[in-house]
């Protein structure tokens, strides 16, 4: 009698604390852009809540840091880099949607990264460059390298409209090798709060899983074949563009907010250790270049290489290893 009735009383308060806590960590979705009528406390003019993997997130920093605008900064965890800090409430009150990066500005949130590059670039400080060309033929044309590089809606669908769609594939070894290093439990988290149970699930999975026998592992297989098809699409039509202008930016002479935007895209095939399948020997030498180029920018040290996380060079060296291990891991991860 006795442990039936303490079976059942560990069961209803488990069942209360989860239903309020649900209670606690509603989200949806939120508009992009600038929020007028939203206002958080804040401490500094530009404030920035972001992570160091997150593609969106190092969008956000290296716009900044090129802009030359100071800004304070609130790390927020994901599961990859330890825990599901942008599930909790503290974090939802700022964005009900759960997601990095939010830039404050005065108070008020700009959600989307594309369109806080946008949004940043109008408050460039004098004498730092606007990032924005003058003549509208060439802001058009920015706005579209910008489109084709945004990761928009479900970051695994539609990688044939934008390559910020289409390189979340390459992010999954990436994903595999880091949650090595993070607890089961923390996962859990997720999967009872997160607002798209697949990504907790998909963490679950490949940390069981481990990259050493991810080509068995038929649909992250598919995702990252997928993701090499589009987004080899995407780089032979960027080649095509630095062929055209002559560069050195896409634009040609003016580095602008398309570059930025297009940066995080090559910063992640070096995170995850796939720089040579897209930008090896005799594929793509302007891209390339081209990234060699921004690779020098102090901008990029600074936004980039400054904010990295030990777990992204761990997943990073971890990748290396598996191929050299297993040639099957070595084609899925790389193809033929
Ligand atoms: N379109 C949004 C995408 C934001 C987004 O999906 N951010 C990811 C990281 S890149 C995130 O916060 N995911 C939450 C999670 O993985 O739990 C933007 O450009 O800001």
């Amino acid at each position: 009698m006795f442990i039936p009735a303490m079976f059942f009383l560990a069961a209803a308060t488990a069942l209360i604390w989860f239903v309020v806590e649900k209670g606690r960590r509603k989200t949806h979705p939120v508009p992009a852009g600038y929020q007028e009528d939203l206002v958080f406390p804040h401490t500094q003019p530009f404030e920035l809540y972001h992570n160091a993997l997150s593609l969106c997130s190092m969008k956000s920093r290296l716009c900044l840091a090129e802009l030359r605008i100071p800004y304070k900064g609130h790390h927020i965890d994901l599961i990859e880099t330890g825990c599901y800090e942008n599930i909790r409430p503290r974090f939802l009150s700022v964005n009900p949607g759960g997601t990095v990066p939010v830039l404050l500005h005065d108070g008020h949130p700009i959600y989307e990264s594309h369109e806080q590059i946008r949004y940043a670039a109008r408050f460039a400080p004098e004498g730092a460059p606007s990032l924005v060309p003058e003549d509208p033929t060439l802001r058009a044309e920015m706005e579209a390298w910008i489109d084709r590089s945004s990761l928009t809606e479900n970051p695994m669908e539609n990688g044939h409209r934008s390559a910020g769609n289409a390189v979340p594939g390459q992010t999954v070894p990436l994903f595999c090798t880091m949650i090595e290093k993070i607890p089961l439990f923390r996962i859990v988290e997720g999967l009872l709060f997160h607002f798209d149970r697949f990504r907790p699930f998909l963490f679950a999975v490949l940390k069981i899983r481990g990259i050493g026998r991810l080509h068995r592992l038929a649909p992250a297989a598919a995702a990252i074949s997928r993701s090499r098809d589009q987004l080899g699409i995407h780089l032979d039509g960027f080649e095509e563009q630095l062929e055209k202008t002559g560069g050195p930016w896409i634009l040609g002479e003016e580095y602008t907010l398309a570059d930025v935007s297009w940066l995080v895209i090559f910063e992640r095939l070096r995170q995850a250790s796939a720089e040579e399948v897209f930008l090896g020997v005799d594929r793509r030498p302007l891209c390339a270049a081209y990234w060699n180029r921004l690779q020098s920018r102090p901008a990029y040290e600074e936004a980039i290489l400054g904010h990295s996380h030990p777990l992204i060079e761990y997943g990073r060296h971890r990748i290396e290893e598996a191929k050299q291990e297993s040639p099957e891991v070595r084609h899925c991860l790389e193809g033929a």
